[in-house]
């Protein structure tokens, strides 16, 4: 398949596996099509092991349970010593924390535990590189201020991030190599044509990203009124899995809370996600004085496989230059 022809969304990144373990975690990808009954395929999934990956030797080249397990026991068997490609960590100690103090145990959250597996993976799988930057959004927040009031009325709040989701948008356009996912090859980037961006959503169970739909062709308006209704669903545990699916890009904004910058992790198979944090009032040097400015800090992590440390450098300042002047948004 070229890669700029046109797929089917991407498989939803939280989709439920269990934590494996780290000897086994490199073997998995994802993969193209097999041939596989649902039970063998649970099997492989309870496993850690993606169905795709694995040669099939039953009935027309049908994967069975041997070959699942005859996969993992290849993926053991190789060499993991110095000069291996295996990840080779010391196991967790096992703590009794109660002899140093009272304790209580409290079990991780359904969804904390469907993201940490993911988080993990998307941790150790990909060559994170996160560039930082700093966007002047004075005059943004001027006109967000002016849209806020006019829109009070309606019970719609335009946030910063509605602003954010457009600009990215328009950065995602200038350089399609973030609009864009690897294949199961790991050769190809695949082009996507479109541009659905996730957005992190703190809830009170752990986090979830639901993704906001055909990001270009919406305006700031009907995108600050969706991510107010998103963010709401979450929060009452009514987002579905379909709601999570076909993301290209994720924002991830802390700028409600504070801090001065992060470092996101990507949210696998997307190469890229964006973390925004709390703006602040600095001095600029401009024009030989200094002058005080709102300033937005961005960090933005790229996979290192697929983005250049320049290219990752050249989207942040493009990024920053269209929140600064917000007139881009419009072209
Ligand atoms: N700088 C300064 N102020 C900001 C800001 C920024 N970058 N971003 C938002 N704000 C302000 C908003 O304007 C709003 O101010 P007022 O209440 O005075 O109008 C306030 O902070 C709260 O905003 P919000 O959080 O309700 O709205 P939002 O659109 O910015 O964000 C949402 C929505 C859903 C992204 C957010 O609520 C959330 O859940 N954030 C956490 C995401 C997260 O956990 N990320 C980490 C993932 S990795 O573990």
């Amino acid at each position: 398949m070229s890669p700029h022809s046109k797929t089917a969304p991407s498989a939803a990144p939280a989709a439920a596996a269990k934590p494996v373990a780290p000897v086994i975690a490199q073997v998995i990808s994802s993969g193209g099509k097999a041939h596989a009954s649902p039970a063998i395929r649970r099997f492989a999934r309870e496993l850690g092991v993606e169905v795709a990956q694995v040669k099939g030797n039953g009935v027309k080249g049908r994967v069975t349970k041997d070959d699942v397990q005859n996969f993992i026991k290849a993926a053991l068997a190789q060499p993991r010593g110095a000069g291996g490609n295996g990840l080779q960590v010391l196991a967790s100690p096992v703590i009794d924390f109660a002899k140093f103090g009272a304790i209580e145990t409290k079990p991780l959250s359904r969804i904390k535990k469907i993201s940490g597996a993911n988080l993990h993976r998307n941790w150790v799988t990909i060559p994170h590189v996160t560039q930082f930057d700093e966007a002047d959004i004075t005059d943004m927040e001027a006109f967000r201020k002016e849209l806020g009031a006019e829109y009070a009325a309606q019970n719609i709040k335009i946030t910063p991030l509605a602003f954010m989701l457009k600009a990215a948008v328009t950065a995602l356009q200038k350089f399609p190599e973030f609009n864009a996912s690897l294949d199961a090859s790991g050769e190809n980037l695949v082009l996507k044509q479109y541009f659905h961006i996730g957005v992190a959503v703190d809830t009170p169970d752990g986090l979830m990203v639901p993704v906001i739909r055909d990001v270009d062709k919406k305006g700031i308006v009907q995108l600050a009124k969706e991510l107010g209704e998103v963010s709401a669903k979450a929060r009452d545990k009514k987002i579905t899995a379909a709601d999570m699916q076909g993301g290209c890009f994720t924002i991830s904004s802390l700028g409600g809370i504070g801090g001065t910058a992060f470092t996101p992790i990507i949210n696998a198979p997307e190469v890229a996600i964006l973390g925004v944090s709390r703006s602040s009032m600095k001095p600029v040097w401009k024009d030989g004085a200094f002058v005080p400015r709102l300033m937005l800090p961005l960090s933005l992590s790229y996979d290192h496989r697929v983005i250049d440390g320049a290219l990752g450098a050249r989207f942040a300042v493009y990024l920053s230059q269209v929140l600064a002047d917000i007139r881009h948004l419009a072209l």
